[in-house]
């Protein structure tokens, strides 16, 4: 392990521009509970069929307590070591690093990151089913929460299974991964498309590919390191 670290190390410290890709593994040491871990199940629901448009249509209240059960934690969920690493490793690149995160829970926004892609929206921002109005709502939501103004039905602002990615926010991400030429992956299962994409498309454009997971992934094969560890554990190490 140690000589892939000084490897993975040495190509951060050399690199012209760096993308990240985090998925929920990142905020696992926060106490986060990762979709696949430990069976994906909610409820005994599979996120797949709890976070989709035609669940929302079927049964709004058990979609929204899925919700609101994440929720509940927004204010007292705190970033953890591996959140901050990825500051400091900003901090270093400035605006030759970009963060792209499938994350919905805000933590790399509280740790401090400033360029932040939430490619699957995030589950502070609430939006309107009739009027299309976003904003951030903090507080405990009802089951079936309504617009001040137009009283329809509001739904967490994220992207569903079947939901097309938000276009500008994506496109953003493209060009981030197209330009770098290291992409380090973090805590992700690289199940879910187009996110996990990303990581061909980096391997397609010659960039250097550094997975940090705990288990081998859908990626785990075809990366250029892969170090297997705890992120809280391995990402200081990186930076340090
Ligand atoms: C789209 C918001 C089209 C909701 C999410 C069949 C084959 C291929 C693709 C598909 C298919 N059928 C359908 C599709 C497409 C589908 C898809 O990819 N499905 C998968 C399940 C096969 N994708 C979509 O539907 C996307 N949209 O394709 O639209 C379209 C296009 C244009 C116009 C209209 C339509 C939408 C995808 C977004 C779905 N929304 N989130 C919510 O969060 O409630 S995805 C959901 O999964 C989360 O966002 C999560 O981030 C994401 C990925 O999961 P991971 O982050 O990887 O988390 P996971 O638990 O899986 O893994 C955790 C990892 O961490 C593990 O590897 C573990 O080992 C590691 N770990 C744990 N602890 C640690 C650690 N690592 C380090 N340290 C630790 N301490
Ligand atoms: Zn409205």
């Amino acid at each position: 392990m140690d000589e892939s670290l000084q490897k993975a190390a040495e190509l951060l410290r050399n690199a012209q521009r760096v993308a990240v890709l985090t998925g929920a593994g990142i905020s696992a040491e926060s106490g986060v509970p990762t979709f696949r871990g430990q069976g994906g199940l909610w409820e005994g629901h599979r996120v797949e069929e709890v976070a989709t448009p035609r669940a929302f249509l079927r049964d709004p209240t058990m979609v929204w307590r899925f919700y609101n059960q994440r929720r509940a934690g927004l204010t007292t969920i705190e970033p953890n070591v591996g959140h901050h690493a990825l500051v400091e490793l900003e901090r270093r690149l400035g605006d030759r690093f970009t963060l792209i995160t499938q994350n919905v829970d805000g933590l790399h926004l509280k740790a401090g990151s400033q360029r932040v892609l939430e490619i699957h929206g995030a589950i502070r921002r609430v939006r309107c089913t009739g009027c299309g109005m976003k904003e951030e709502r903090y507080d405990v939501l009802p089951d079936l929460p309504k617009c001040k103004t137009c009283d329809a039905l509001l739904r967490p602002d994220i992207v569903w299974f079947e939901e097309g990615l938000p276009q500008d926010v994506w496109a953003q991400a493209e060009v981030a991964v197209d330009a770098c030429d290291v992409f380090l992956v973090v805590g992700t299962s690289a199940v879910v498309y187009p996110a996990a994409g990303l990581i061909h498309y980096a391997l397609a454009k010659k960039a250097s590919v550094i997975e940090v997971n705990l288990d081998r992934t859908e990626a785990t094969h075809i990366v250029t390191i892969a170090l297997q560890g705890r992120s809280g554990e391995i990402l200081p190490q990186i930076v340090k």
